[in-house]
């Protein structure tokens, strides 16, 4: 049969698979004690695995869609069709947010300087005055949200890429307003309530224990100040598989 190549009928982009739950690059107690092995195993296999399975379930009616990666579908919310738009808006953000999420962390190792060098850091410090006054702003804005939600560092169009602190709501995402994500913390209370119970503050401000900084100055250096591209960019890294 002569059929078009399918893949010329599809936005850009797009994955011809169900949309998988990445794999952790390290074990569920690798963040001890700053985030606890059973936060992490209800919160990566069974949180993010539930928006993976309501995604995929909310697009098996709708097999031109199946292809889109998940910040596509996020970024286009209004191609989506109005009975599973509520479901693909949710879900595709939970999973696009908290797959970047993980490799936002990483294990501290033992006597390993933490915070960030070279131009992202140059970058904090010409934005926010210092990597402390920054680290503050981000605290603040996390512990301000009211609801669940996430607090972020980005990079916006403007002045080639200034930096700003800015919260979502639910699980939505800083390139739904042009805005490219180098770090961000899940605010929710699932991300920290076994451990810290209702001290917001105290999990933020341990939670710079875990930063991999240099998955932050990648995704810095990745930027490149076109809306447009950006997406696609960052859908290939958000789609990938996390090889263990
Ligand atoms: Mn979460």
């Amino acid at each position: 049969m002569n059929q078009p190549a399918r893949k010329d009928l599809r936005p850009a982009g797009v994955i011809s698979k169900k949309h998988q739950l990445p794999r952790l690059k390290y074990d569920h107690a690798a963040l001890e004690p700053h985030i606890d092995s059973r936060t992490m195993k209800l919160h990566h296999d069974i949180h993010h695995g539930s928006y993976v399975d309501k995604l995929n379930a909310a697009l098996e009616k709708f097999p031109d869609l199946r292809g889109s990666s998940a910040l596509w579908l996020l970024c286009n919310l209004e191609k989506v069709p109005a009975e599973v738009r509520v479901a693909v808006h949710n879900n595709a953000g939970g999973h696009v947010n908290h797959s970047m999420f993980w490799r936002a962390m990483k294990p501290g190792a033992a006597g390993e300087p933490k915070g960030p060098k070279g131009p992202l850091r140059e970058a904090i410090e010409r934005n926010f005055g210092s990597v402390a006054q920054f680290q503050t702003r981000f605290e603040e804005a996390g512990a301000g949200l009211f609801g669940s939600g996430w607090v972020w560092l980005v990079r916006t169009p403007q002045d080639g890429g200034k930096l700003e602190v800015i919260t979502t709501p639910g699980h939505d995402h800083p390139m739904m307003q042009d805005r490219f994500p180098l770090l961000l913390n899940d605010v929710w209370e699932h991300a920290y309530y076994l451990k810290y119970e209702s001290r917001r503050p105290e999990y933020l401000k341990a939670w710079w224990s875990v930063v991999d900084w240099e998955e932050a100055a990648r995704r810095f250096d990745l930027f490149n100040g076109s809306a447009e591209d950006l997406w696609e960019a960052e859908g290939g890294q958000v789609l990938a598989t996390e090889k263990s």
